[in-house]
């Protein structure tokens, strides 16, 4: 039996308004492999991501999630694991990139063999891919790390970055808008010291950390837009004894992060719904798989419990909410994720 796409539109909209899609509506529809391939393994922020996407595969019905990553976060050992992924004829991939133009070549061939490529979290470049999916908007994402640091320091004071790798696409755009906002004048006293790479892993993000306050006796802040470093830079501060002289934030897990914000070395910091990002992308992968989504600019789709979602400029979709956390909410979200 075969849905065309108005059936298959109208049994969305009727599964979304029900608070779930029917699973009959797919029954008959061709059985979907969707590959979520991640920076890296072992990491808690992706493994919410893949919760997520299983929530979405489970929705869509007939999709079988593949978890995959490299055990490092390079863009070789990427390359290799989507190759592997390829060779298996998946239906559909889902990246979270460690290069944007790196992975051109190896997206192309899967697209060229039939597969629907998406990015999530962090950007293959627009050639390499059908559509985007994103946390909120970089330039909100980025402007609030600075006000943040700004907040808890009195606008006063030398900052450092400890990102993830220098290679990847959404840390780099974050440090790209922070550093617009840093332009304007209510920052003049706050002075970014330097920037430094802990690549996704904690041993590398601890040593970085540790290193940024001998290189700067007088550092004050550290902001560190990764799930990995954040944790890691509260740790080397506090076994460094500088709770209270050096402040923490950046992007976190609520669950990781609590102890932090308990013991004061993190004033406030932010994240999104990491389970809402994997979840879109998989819904909208799938969709777009089916034929019931385009991803493209200016297209509106049914994006199960988030509602309707628009893809804009270079076919990238945003989530809608960012949160900030402090010790007035952190007890609240660190039981979610
Ligand atoms: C890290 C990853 C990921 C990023 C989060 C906030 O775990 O680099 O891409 O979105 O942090």
């Amino acid at each position: 039996m075969h849905f065309d796409r108005r059936q298959i539109l109208k049994a969305l909209s009727a599964g979304a308004a029900a608070g779930m899609l029917p699973q009959s509506a797919f029954a008959q529809q061709k059985k979907l492999r969707i590959g979520l391939v991640v920076k890296v393994l072992g990491i808690n922020y992706f493994d919410v991501t893949r919760d997520g996407g299983q929530d979405a595969a489970k929705e869509l019905g007939d999709v079988e999630l593949i978890y995959a990553g490299p055990t490092v976060a390079t863009v070789e050992q990427q390359i290799a694991v989507i190759d592997g992924l390829i060779a298996q004829k998946v239906d559909a991939l889902v990246i979270s990139a460690n290069d944007a133009n790196a992975l051109v070549p190896t997206a192309k061939k899967a697209i060229n063999r039939g597969i629907t490529v998406l990015s999530f979290d962090s950007g293959i470049a627009p050639q390499g891919r059908v559509m985007h999916v994103n946390a909120p908007h970089d330039d909100l994402i980025g402007a609030n790390d600075v006000r943040m640091i700004s907040k808890t320091l009195g606008g006063k004071g030398e900052v450092a970055i400890l990102s993830a790798t220098s290679q990847a696409t959404n840390q780099n755009l974050w440090i790209e808008k922070m550093k617009e906002e840093w332009k304007k004048p209510d920052y003049a006293d706050l002075k970014l010291v330097g920037v430094v790479y802990g690549d996704d892993a904690a041993d590398k993000s601890y040593r970085e950390a540790d290193g940024l306050m001998k290189a700067h006796p007088d550092l004050r802040g550290i902001i560190s837009p990764t799930a990995v470093g954040i944790v890691a830079a509260a740790k080397a501060v506090t076994d460094a004894g500088k709770v209270g002289k050096i402040f923490v934030t950046g992007h976190g897990l609520p669950s990781e992060m609590k102890p932090n914000v308990l013991s004061g070395v993190t004033d406030t910091f932010q994240l999104w719904s990491p389970a809402d990002l994997g979840y879109a992308a998989v819904m909208y992968a799938g969709l777009i798989a089916r034929g019931a989504a385009t991803g493209k600019q200016g297209s509106t789709a049914k994006i199960g419990r988030l509602g309707d979602m628009t893809v804009e400029a270079d076919n990238n979709a945003y989530l809608k909410d960012l949160l900030v956390f402090d010790k007035s909410n952190i007890a609240k979200y660190a039981t979610q994720f």
